[in-house]
């Protein structure tokens, strides 16, 4: 396909004013007809025809104001229907098309899942259900009748209100009828139909109205719905309460679904959700499986207002919605658990997927200016960069300024599909501010790098900040401009309290942030009575890579008296991650490093009484693998990094064995399981603790770990204990593989880790376990979950072995791709994503991978999507 590109928006030339759908549903035959109230748009071109999307659809009938259109009136195709030459007026279209949901692999548009009929059409899947203007900018009042087999499908769903229902006198059929007051792009349509036990509850909104609430899941799982209903309802209080947003219709429907390319999606009314993100009970959900679901319920409901109340005027928007909607459930996750918890979770993930997407070739804006496959932009740019995007704005603009700019946005936009302009514009007038600059975020692409020299003088009392900031070239962005970056900082005093910020130009660090806008710029701080130890970007409030002339002293003073808890956890963060890029490179001669600096702040950490168990447990994780790789950038060998990780693992274990030895205990379970915050923090530290004791793999802990196992009354102690075991003692490894299978064997959602757990085994075996894998029962290539849990952990969770010396690894990976991009496109492209990084690796490694991107690439006939990320990936 042709590239879309930002600078040829125009705007619609025809609009829909309302949509009357009956849809009757059927296996193999479902019929749509599509009644269509559409007018020329004024702001579009005069004496347009009338061009609608199609996609892979069988047209049986077109009309025009009750009248069927003659064959030269309108040209068809599967992807298009354009008719000529429309009288310039309100016009009705009607249009019955028929599709096949049982054919549909690419689960995008009307497909089926365990038996129910359901719909994705996020970004561009209304097309694949009737012919549309299927962009966001059109926004039309959509009635929806469903009819089905009652006995197939009792349940019938759709978006808005139902407003009618009933049987079909004389037929075994029945149909119910919904209707949505609300405006809204075709991408928020959905419907369900099928057989689906419900959980109900209600809300009344802060204004009284009262809300049906309903959770549909597959029959004889209800009792699994309870903790996304309650995180529903939380969510919908908070909402109110911190954004003052409240829920606008009379139902809100939630349903699980085994099939799904995505997490979820934020239908009007009708949220579709992985059923992965439902569905929990402590048996089968681990405490990140509850804290997943938490956040995801609430990121769908938070949509309802950033996203579909106020909608994205085309796709290269989606940050608009996305990013912002993160950082909405990023801080309600924030208010519902631990702050600085959550900030370093979020953190670690960010750097993990945003800052690797931005250090190699699939790397672009948070607003992209071009695209070929859209839903190849689903990404960690768009959603965790976006989401860092809003927080800077909040951070520039303090508490207050930035609610003023959020209500502006609500009352300003309420029914528009808007712009990055609109909602900065929001910010830039409620504040009297100028966001020109600001805006960069959203237009360059790349981490910025932000390298900052601190000095005190102790003969002016004076401490003195050069700070330089580089963006790095990205793919079609050669050259730079400077960007804003908000630099939370403290200086802190030798007995850990925080020195006053006194700026000698008057300017101030007003909440103690810095505004950096320059490529190079100086500080200084008045009245500095001794030498502090620079705390920067603290609660890391710029997404920057920042280096410093702190010295290793300084990062162990922080790691065990900074008040930022963020930047006391990445002082230790730092020192591990020097310490392992260290180690690494001395694997191939050289010195290796001393972690003593390490453990001296890992076992402060330990002995601090007063911390919470879950950041500790944050604090004693190391930085992946994969952190390591990106640190070092360049010639990297995955082998190097994880030996050189397994031997700190090791040196750690040992050296902080008597306060692990010492902790393990104290935070053994009582009572019964709870899924609340510092009930996963106590699991988590215990966890921690039982893992780098074993990690010298000494029998008698061993003997814990297989102990843990098999005392573990949850699936996160249970599933802990198994991969400690399945990582660090072969021995017993297939043992308790083989129980945990029998055990959950019916349960594709837990069997799901269990092939998750296996791909990611740091041994050469694994591509055999895992082509076995591929042909076990419980496995199944339609099913986007079972592939991304054992292929897509073996390829982006396994890094000694999808990086394996032979190059066996990429081939496993690019032929799965192919196998996959006539059935699925979407998980196809998301799994060749893989080899984002294969520039950074060494020589060898790096011909390899290469070459079977370029066997993908050269493969005739690929969908779209994974032509898109193939060709992005060798640019
Ligand atoms: N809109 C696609 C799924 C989500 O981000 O909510
Ligand atoms: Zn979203």
């Amino acid at each position: 396909p042709q590239p879309v590109r930002l600078s040829d928006y125009r705007p619609p030339d025809w609009l829909v004013d309302t949509v009357h759908l009956d849809i009757r549903l059927d296996r193999h035959a479902t019929r749509v007809m599509a009644r269509l109230a559409m007018r020329p748009n004024p702001d579009g071109r005069e004496g347009s025809p009338i061009a609608l999307d199609g996609d892979e659809l069988v047209l049986k009938a077109v009309s025009l104001d009750g009248t069927p259109l003659a064959g030269t009136a309108y040209g068809a195709t599967p992807s298009g229907l354009t008719l000529f030459a429309p009288p310039q007026q309100p016009v009705l279209v009607e249009i019955e098309t028929w599709l096949d949901p049982s054919a549909n692999s690419k689960l995008m548009g009307l497909y089926r899942s365990s038996g129910a009929y359901c719909t994705q059409c996020e970004a561009e899947g209304f097309r694949r259900i009737t012919y549309f203007p299927d962009r966001p900018d059109v926004l039309a009042v959509y009635t929806t009748r469903i009819e089905a087999e009652r006995e197939e499908a009792p349940i019938l769903l759709g978006n808005g209100n139902r407003v009618a229902a009933g049987e079909i006198e004389g037929t075994s059929r029945h149909y119910t009828i919904w209707h949505d007051p609300w405006p809204k792009p075709s991408y928020l349509f959905a419907l369900v139909g099928g057989r689906l036990d419900k959980v109900a509850d209600e809300f009344r909104t802060a204004t009284g109205r009262q809300v049906e609430l309903g959770i549909y899941v597959e029959p004889g799982k209800a009792d699994r719905a309870g903790y996304a209903m309650d995180a529903l309802k939380r969510s919908m209080r908070w909402d109110e309460e911190v954004f003052g947003c409240e829920y606008d219709l009379d139902v809100f429907n939630i349903v699980a679904v085994a099939d799904f390319n995505m997490g979820a999606m934020e239908n009007k009314g009708l949220n579709i959700f992985n059923d992965k993100y439902v569905l929990a009970s402590p048996e089968t959900a681990t405490d990140a499986d509850y804290a997943n679901i938490e956040a995801i319920i609430a990121h769908e409901y938070f949509h309802n207002w950033t996203g579909n109340r106020i909608t994205c005027r085309d796709w290269f928007q989606l940050c608009l919605k996305e990013g912002l909607t993160v950082f909405r459930d990023q801080e309600f996750s924030s208010d519902q658990r631990s702050r600085p918890v959550k900030r370093i979770a979020d953190v670690r993930l960010l750097k993990s997927h945003q800052f690797a997407e931005d250090a190699g070739p699939l790397a672009h804006p948070v607003r992209p200016s071009t695209y070929r496959e859209i839903n190849n932009f689903y990404t960690a740019t768009v959603y965790e960069k976006g989401a860092e995007v809003v927080r800077m704005l909040r951070t520039l603009l303090g508490e207050e300024g930035f609610r003023a700019g959020m209500d502006l946005y609500f009352d300003r936009h309420d029914g528009d599909a808007a712009t990055v302009e609109d909602f900065l514009a929001c910010f830039a007038d409620a504040n009297g501010i100028d966001l020109t600059q600001f805006a960069r975020w959203y237009a360059q692409s790349g981490t910025p790098e932000l390298d900052v020299h601190g000095s005190w003088d102790a003969a002016t009392r004076s401490y003195r900040l050069d700070i330089a900031q580089h963006l790095p070239p990205t793919p079609g962005q050669d050259d730079k401009a400077p960007m804003v970056i908000p630099l939370a900082l403290g200086l802190v005093g030798p007995d850990g309290e925080d020195l006053p910020l006194v700026l000698d130009d008057g300017a101030n660090a007003e909440r103690g942030v810095l505004v950096v806008s320059q490529p190079r710029q100086s500080f200084v701080f008045r009245e500095v009575a001794t030498r502090p130890v620079a705390s920067l970007n603290r609660g890391f409030s710029a997404p920057v890579k920042l280096t410093s002339n702190l010295s290793t002293d300084d990062l162990v003073f922080l790691a065990r008296r900074d008040s930022d808890p963020f930047n006391r956890f990445d002082a230790a963060q730092t020192l591990a991650l020097a310490h392992l890029v260290a180690a690494t490179r001395a694997r191939s001669g050289g010195a290796a490093p001393s972690a003593t600096p390490l453990v001296e702040a890992l076992s402060a950490t330990l002995e601090d009484a007063a911390l919470d168990p879950a950041f500790v447990a944050q604090a004693l994780s190391l930085p992946s693998e994969a952190d390591v790789a990106r640190e070092i950038g360049r010639e990297v060998d995955p082998d190097a990094i994880h030996a050189a990780r397994g031997d700190l693992r090791r040196t750690l274990g040992d050296a902080l064995r008597p306060l692990l030895e010492m902790t393990y205990p104290r935070l053994a379970p009582f009572g019964t399981y709870a899924p609340d915050a510092g009930s996963a923090g106590r699991r988590a530290l215990r966890n921690a603790c039982l893992d780098l004791l074993a990690a010298t793999a000494a029998p008698a802990d061993i003997a814990r770990a297989v102990a843990h196992f098999e005392a573990a009354d949850n699936m996160t102690d249970r599933l802990f204990a198994l991969s400690v075991l399945a990582h660090g003692a072969p021995q017993q490894r297939e043992p308790a593989l083989a129980a945990f299978y029998e055990r959950f064997r019916d349960d594709p959602l837990v069997i799901d880790k269990w092939f998750a757990l296996q791909a990611q085994i740091a041994e050469p075996a694994t591509l055999d376990r895992v082509r076995a894998l591929t042909g076990h029962p419980a496995f199944a290539m339609s099913n986007p979950n079972r592939v991304r849990a054992l292929i897509g952990s073996y390829s982006s969770a396994n890094p000694t072995q999808f990086n394996r010396a032979d190059g066996a690894g990429y081939r496993f990976i690019a032929d799965t791709v192919l196998a996959l991009d006539g059935r699925n496109p979407q998980v196809a492209a998301r799994l060749l994503a893989a080899f984002k990084s294969w520039r950074a690796l060494e020589p060898r490694r790096r011909s390899l991978a290469e070459a079977e991107v370029r066997r993908v690439a050269d493969t005739p006939g690929l969908s779209p999507d994974v032509a898109d990320i193939a060709a992005r990936s060798l640019s």
